[in-house]
C-alpha cells in the first residue's frame, strides 16, 4: 500500500510526456506496453539520444524483478529477442528508437499487471564513453499501443 502511495504522489510530478532527469541523455517519447493478469514479462519503448554518446546497459523498477536491454531480430522466418550484448550504442547526437519488433526495455518477473493509463517507474543505466555510469529516472505511461499525434494505432499495430 505504500508503494501505491508514492506512485500517485510522483504523477502529480509527472508531465504528459516523460520527463528525463538526466541531461547527457535525452529521453522522449517513452511508453511501455500493458499487460493482462498473468503476463509475466512487456516492454518499454522510447527515443534516446546521447549527446556525447552513451550505451544503454540496463535498468531497474520496482514493477519488475529483472529488467533487461533487447533487441528482436528475424532469424528464418521466426522473431527471436534476447539482450543486447555489451548494451545499445548510442551514437552522440543521433536518436536512438527503441520499439516494438527492435530495440526495446524488457520488463520481466512482474510483479502485477501493467495497467493502461497508469505509470511504470523506470530506472535506466548508462555508460559513457569512459565507462561512468549514469542514471536516468522515468515515470514511463503505460499504453496498449504506442502514444502518438492523432491516429497511429493502424501504423503500431503493423510493426509487431
Ligand atoms: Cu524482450
Amino acid at each position: 500500500m505504500k508503494y501505491i502511495a508514492k506512485l500517485t504522489s510522483v504523477i502529480v510530478v509527472a508531465t504528459f510526456s516523460t520527463v528525463a532527469l538526466a541531461q547527457s541523455v535525452d529521453v522522449k517519447d517513452a511508453w511501455a506496453r500493458s499487460t493482462v493478469q498473468g503476463q509475466k514479462a512487456t516492454g518499454a519503448f522510447m527515443k534516446l539520444t546521447a549527446k556525447e554518446g552513451a550505451k544503454l546497459v540496463g535498468g531497474s523498477s520496482p514493477a519488475a524483478g529483472v529488467v533487461e536491454v533487447h533487441e528482436m531480430k528475424m532469424e528464418g522466418d521466426v522473431m527471436k529477442m534476447r539482450a543486447v550484448p555489451g548494451g545499445l550504442d548510442l551514437p552522440a547526437g543521433k536518436a536512438v528508437e527503441l520499439k516494438p519488433g527492435g530495440y526495446h526495455v524488457m520488463l520481466m518477473d512482474l510483479k502485477a499487471p501493467l495497467m493502461k493509463d497508469s505509470t511504470v517507474p523506470l530506472t535506466l543505466v548508462f555508460k559513457d564513453a569512459k565507462g561512468v555510469e549514469s542514471k536516468v529516472e522515468l515515470k514511463v505511461p503505460v499504453s496498449t499501443v504506442a502514444p502518438g499525434p492523432a491516429m497511429q494505432m493502424d501504423h503500431s499495430q503493423h510493426k509487431m
